[in-house]
């Protein structure tokens, strides 16, 4: 029996895998940076493979292990559930997609790879869809090479523009072509602000859901807990260097809004001071009633003893996952009581959305600016 995803919408519909989507295909690689960026374009690959109605292939998530030249791809449904992601659009995971239907649906010789202009690489006029890391590695998942390249250029994916659908539909009809693959996702980052909602479709997986509360009941009951995102690894120091050039670096328009319409952004936003962190903390446990817990999510310095001695009259335990976990820290910072997370940070962004489409409270750190007094200065 092939497997069956469900669409609950107003009626019950079945996409059972030996049934083909007639309008198509949307196939993508999650070609840049590491989670938090790849779930912002996730989001925006959603919004646009909806507009266009074609079925989303839900592609592996890509991550790269200290020392390993070759990125390793995880199975999307090992983090999210597909079903959630079908409530909103029709979706198949890759797995499925190239078992059932592309022996069928795409052949070798139809498969085409898509970008917006010529990519560096072996070939000349080609989108080199499979050069270098991890491009080669993720289509080689599949055992995917690519016959030709499509420059879709000047078309662009604003899923919010009809006219721009349009086109699309107009120069890329699915009958005959069954399967727009790109070679790198079909979406801007960080994530449109209209695409944030969609947020809501992205539910962890049984096993992350049930881990994390788990986690949570353990460590962390009799009382609420504080989330905090600490970024502070050396990359992350480095890129901060950036933020007097850049007043959008990264997910900033988080915080910052899109067209900094919500102040600057400062150095203190995206690498906050020790005394920094601790004030806000501080300012935020005196507000909030029965906080018993401070869950510290980092990449790299958690600053358990920091913190722990400087807390430790406020009655608070220091709390972080040994060993550490992305996925799982995620998970846990979207069901504290309240967040404080890096306004910079992608990472961060996800929490942050996860919570506002439930309704809990969040902020970032040093956000938003405020001139120093000069008696703080001192
Ligand atoms: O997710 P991400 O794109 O977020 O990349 P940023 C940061 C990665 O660092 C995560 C790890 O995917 C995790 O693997 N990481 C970050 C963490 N925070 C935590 C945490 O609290 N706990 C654990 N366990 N791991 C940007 C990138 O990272 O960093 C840019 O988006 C660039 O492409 C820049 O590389 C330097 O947006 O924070």
């Amino acid at each position: 029996m092939l497997k069956c995803v469900l669409f609950f919408l107003f009626t019950i519909e079945l996409a059972c895998s030996d049934v083909q989507d007639s309008n198509g295909y949307l196939a993508y690689c999650p070609c840049m940076g590491r989670f938090g960026n790849q779930a912002d374009h996730f989001l925006g690959a959603l919004a646009f493979s909806k507009a266009l109605n074609r079925t989303l292939i839900l592609p592996p998530w890509v991550e790269y292990r200290y020392g390993e030249p070759r990125s390793r791809q995880v199975p999307f449904d090992t983090y999210f559930k597909p079903e959630a992601l079908a409530q909103y659009h029709k979706v198949i995971k890759m797995e499925h997609f190239m078992s059932e239907i592309a022996p069928t649906l795409w052949p070798s010789e139809k498969r085409v790879a898509f970008c917006y202009t010529q990519r560096q690489g072996e070939q000349d006029n080609s989108c080199n869809a499979k050069s270098g890391n991890p491009f080669g590695p993720f289509w080689d998942t599949f055992n995917i090479d690519f016959a030709a390249s499509e420059f879709y250029g000047p078309l662009n994916y604003d899923s919010t523009n009809a006219a721009m659908i349009e086109k699309w539909q107009q120069k890329y009809p699915a009958a005959k072509w069954p399967v727009l693959a790109f070679t790198g996702a079909p979406a801007s980052f960080p994530v449109q602000n209209e695409n944030r909602p969609l947020h809501k479709y992205m539910q962890w997986s049984d096993d992350i859901a049930t881990r994390s509360r788990q986690f949570i009941k353990k460590n962390m009951s009799g009382g609420g807990f504080l989330g905090i995102h600490l970024r502070n690894g050396q990359d992350w120091a480095r890129a901060c260097q950036h933020v007097k050039d850049s007043p959008l670096l990264f997910a900033a328009p988080q915080c910052v809004g899109y067209k900094n319409e919500r102040g600057p952004l400062t150095e203190s936003m995206c690498l906050p001071s020790k005394s920094d962190i601790i004030k806000q903390i501080k300012r935020v446990l005196k507000r909030l009633n029965d906080i018993k817990y401070v869950f510290v999510a980092s990449d790299s310095n958690p600053m358990v003893d920091d913190l722990t001695n400087a807390l430790h009259r406020l009655d608070v335990s220091i709390v972080n996952l040994k060993p550490p976990n992305p996925h799982m820290d995620l998970a846990i910072l979207g069901k504290a009581n309240y967040f404080i997370g890096n306004c910079v940070s992608s990472f961060t962004a996800f929490a942050k959305r996860e919570r506002d489409v439930i309704g809990l409270g969040s902020e970032f750190w040093s956000f938003p600016h405020r001139k120093k007094q000069k008696h703080e200065e001192l």
